[in-house]
């Protein structure tokens, strides 16, 4: 089979673009901790108020160690704010929405989920550094939108 000179650089140039597109998912999801959620668990939206859990979103400490926080994201604000985590311990955070599709973002960490009503969003992350951090909702949920801004303070670890 002859292909022409021009045509086999744009082969392997597709190729090798599609290589290092490849390259950069297998890279980050092994280096950064980036992947899909896979974490699937539901949630009745409609009886939120009466959720054990998120009827009363808070941060709960256990005994051994773990931290785990219930957000209820909804128009325009996060439930509990401000969000008072420990430095240095996994914190696994728990985010429903009340109503609409909402963000929940850690501005300038790893802490990224997409909160839809009707699912429990979960991941666990360390944070290293005591301080406040902003928590933002990234998805358009509404004209209030960019008003929809929690505080997240990550205070020093005392043991
Ligand atoms: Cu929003």
């Amino acid at each position: 089979m002859n292909v022409e000179f021009y045509e086999r650089i744009w082969m392997w140039a597709a190729i090798g673009l599609l290589v290092i597109f490849l390259g950069t998912i297998v890279l980050t999801a092994a280096n950064d901790a980036v992947h899909p959620p896979s974490h699937i668990e539901t949630v009745d939206p409609e009886t939120l108020a009466s959720n054990p859990e998120f009827g009363n979103p808070a941060v709960a400490e256990h005994p051994d160690g773990s931290v785990v926080v219930s957000v209820v994201s909804q128009l325009y604000s996060f439930i509990p704010d401000p969000i008072v985590v420990p430095a240095n311990r996994p914190v696994t955070f728990r985010i429903t929405s009340a109503d609409v599709m909402h963000g929940f973002e850690v501005v300038g960490t790893n802490a990224n989920a997409t909160v839809i009503p009707g699912y429990v969003s979960q991941f666990t992350l360390t944070f290293k550094k005591p301080g406040e951090y902003i928590v933002g909702c990234n998805e358009y949920c509404g004209v209030q939108h960019h008003n929809m801004v929690g505080k997240l303070i990550v205070r020093k670890e005392s043991r």
